[in-house]
């Protein structure tokens, strides 16, 4: 079963990933540079089987990625809790007011306001994959802004016109504007692969909390790759998932030793119903799961 690659990983790093602090300072076991691969024919996807894991919510996270839109609003107002710790915390810190995350939570939802000033994570994935910044120059030395680019739209393109590329590449990775990020982005590099009529999927992931992350990061690449390989009338290949910093948080203790204890079974498919008309009108409606009947969830706190 593919999902013994996630699981065997989650061993290898709890029994031998070397232990520091990090930046949140939970503390974590990491290990340096990992691999996984999982076949995407026939509708397949690497959606975990040993705990409930919520595809809706992370689907949800991946149309919004692909607004461009950066602020956590939307997402709450569709229930989707995920981002919601990082603009907590900065609001806490910057106003010095003791707000609870669900009353803040609850401000986003009511205030439109309150959200344009608060719920904004600075240029994230969204922003960086439909709307890189660029900059011209002009005669007197002097720069201006230069219109967005939209990679998601270019790959399409380029896939399209010239399937033998090695530049189908999404980068998040914008150096010059990390530090008005929430988070600079995990996933950050994503490189198509056109191989006959196969789609593959590389996706780098630069750091990976392999409990709660990478479950969601590995359903939503495979998810980007099925919209795009239907977007541009190829089957879907292979995803070749690569992790840099792999790490167990410390206090996932309960959930690791729960989750090795159990065994996959079965194999979920996504089904799109529709054919959009572009990558950008997909609509949650528009995805279906087979056969997912997963072992119950398991409850792990996130690291802020
Ligand atoms: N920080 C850390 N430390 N780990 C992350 O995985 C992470 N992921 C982020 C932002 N910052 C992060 C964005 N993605 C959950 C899953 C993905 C995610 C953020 C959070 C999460 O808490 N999942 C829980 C609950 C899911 C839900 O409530 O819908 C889970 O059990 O999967
Ligand atoms: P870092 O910026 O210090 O590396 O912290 C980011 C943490 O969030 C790290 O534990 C990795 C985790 N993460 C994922 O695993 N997947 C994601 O999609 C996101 C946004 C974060």
């Amino acid at each position: 079963h593919p999902e013994w690659q996630y699981l065997d990983l989650m061993r290898q790093i709890w029994e031998t990933g070397s232990e520091r602090a990090d930046r949140t300072g939970v503390g974590t076991r990491s290990i340096a540079g990992a691999m996984l691969r999982y076949d995407l024919g026939g509708g397949a996807m690497p959606l975990l089987t040993t705990k409930r894991v919520y595809w809706k919510t992370a689907t949800r996270e991946m149309l919004w990625f692909l607004t461009g839109e950066t602020n956590i609003r939307p997402l709450v107002l569709q229930g989707v809790k995920i981002w919601n710790e990082w603009p907590h915390a900065r609001y806490v810190k910057e106003t010095g007011e003791d707000i609870a995350l669900g009353d803040f939570v609850q401000r986003i939802a009511d205030d439109e306001d309150f959200a344009k000033r608060w719920g904004d994570l600075g240029p994230v994935y969204g922003k960086q994959w439909v709307d890189w910044p660029t900059y011209r120059y002009r005669k007197d030395g002097l720069y201006e802004r230069g219109e967005g680019i939209n990679q998601v739209a270019q790959v399409i393109e380029s896939l399209r016109n010239n399937p033998g590329s090695r530049r189908h590449i999404i980068e998040g990775w914008n150096v010059a504007e990390l530090d008005r990020m929430a988070l600079p982005p995990c996933h950050k590099t994503y490189q198509f692969h056109v191989a006959g009529n196969r789609l593959n999927c590389m996706l780098y992931q630069r750091s990976c909390d392999v409990a709660l992350g990478l479950p969601f990061n590995l359903w939503s690449a495979a998810l980007l790759t099925r919209m795009m390989a239907q977007q541009t009338d190829l089957e879907p290949g292979e995803l070749i998932w690569m992790g840099g910093d792999v790490h167990l948080y410390l206090n996932h203790e309960h959930l690791i030793t729960e989750q090795l204890a159990r065994e996959p079974s079965g194999n979920p498919t996504l089904e799109i119903t529709r054919k959009p008309e572009t990558i950008f009108d997909y609509k949650i409606e528009d995805f279906v799961v087979h056969d997912y009947a997963p072992q119950p969830p398991i409850k792990a706190p996130v690291a802020v």
